[in-house]
């Protein structure tokens, strides 16, 4: 017998993120193979609005179930655990790739290098996110971080020649781990040269217009299970350039002080 019906307090409720990111699909497909998570929903807003409620109930200790997601600054500033998924709905472990439209090695392969050798880990990442989620702008802290690494950098670098403003796009989603990887890789690009843009769209978006062509590449590709479907699409029109980063997860995420562990003892 549970002392707490968390299903009652959320009032059966998980609190997603945008509507278009895999963790919002997997996390209804949850709903459907859980019986613990029958009559439950997944509430979609925006990475920012779950932050924010997530933030808010760890400070009143109240319950909340997030879709969530690693690597997250959450982490750094909350206690927060994962629930155990035995379904495995969430997947295993991901990797972020980086993916560029066809034809781009050809026509800017100075850029096509450097996103190809862009390669960091969790932490660095993490450090990036966690500037941003203290208020620095994405630029300044991708600024910060840059100057403090210049030997990674260099290695992302190397190799290759100056361009003389050469335009690219890149195109990525606002989530906060996607906001850092881009603003970090585009001025990594800037200090070589290049005028880059980067534009934020919808998921599904984002890997159309790199099928397309009409924007150059993206690094925030969640492999092989978060997009699964729109690699699926188009993994023909696009080309993937690899892993920029490895150990990266989803699944629902809880407050330590909540009493549960996993999502089988959830309450419908
Ligand atoms: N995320 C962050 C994305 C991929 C990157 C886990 C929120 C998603 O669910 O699609």
């Amino acid at each position: 017998e549970q002392a707490a019906n968390y299903g009652e307090e959320t009032d059966y409720t998980i609190t997603g993120i945008e509507p278009g990111a895999g963790v919002v699909q997997a996390a209804e497909d949850a709903t459907e193979t859980y019986d613990s998570l029958s009559g439950w929903k997944v509430e979609t807003s925006s990475s920012g609005a779950m932050a924010t409620a997530l933030g808010e109930a760890y400070d009143n200790e109240e319950p909340i179930i997030v879709t969530g997601w690693t690597p997250h600054w959450k982490f750094a500033k909350y206690d927060l655990k994962y629930l155990e998924d035995p379904e495995g709905v969430f997947g295993e472990a991901e990797e972020i790739k980086t993916m560029v439209r066809k034809g781009l090695k050809e026509d800017m392969p100075n850029a096509y290098q450097i996103l190809d050798q862009f390669n960091w880990e969790s932490a660095d990442m993490e450090e990036v996110m966690l500037e941003v989620s203290n208020g620095t702008s994405p630029e300044d802290a991708a600024k910060t971080w840059i100057e403090e690494n210049s030997d990674m950098v260099d290695e992302w670098t190397k190799g290759t020649e100056e361009v003389d403003g050469q335009e690219i796009e890149l195109v990525y989603v606002e989530w906060d781990s996607e906001v850092a990887s881009t603003n970090v890789i585009a001025e990594v690009l800037r200090n070589q040269g290049f005028d880059v843009t980067i534009t934020p769209l919808d998921n599904a978006v984002m890997w159309q217009s790199v099928a397309s062509g009409d924007a150059d590449g993206m690094v925030a590709a969640w492999l092989p299970a978060t997009h699964a479907d729109a690699y699926g699409e188009y993994k023909d029109q696009v080309e993937d350039l690899g892993a920029n980063l490895e150990g990266a997860k989803i699944g629902l995420v809880v407050p330590k002080y909540m009493d549960v562990d996993s999502i089988e003892d959830l309450q419908p």
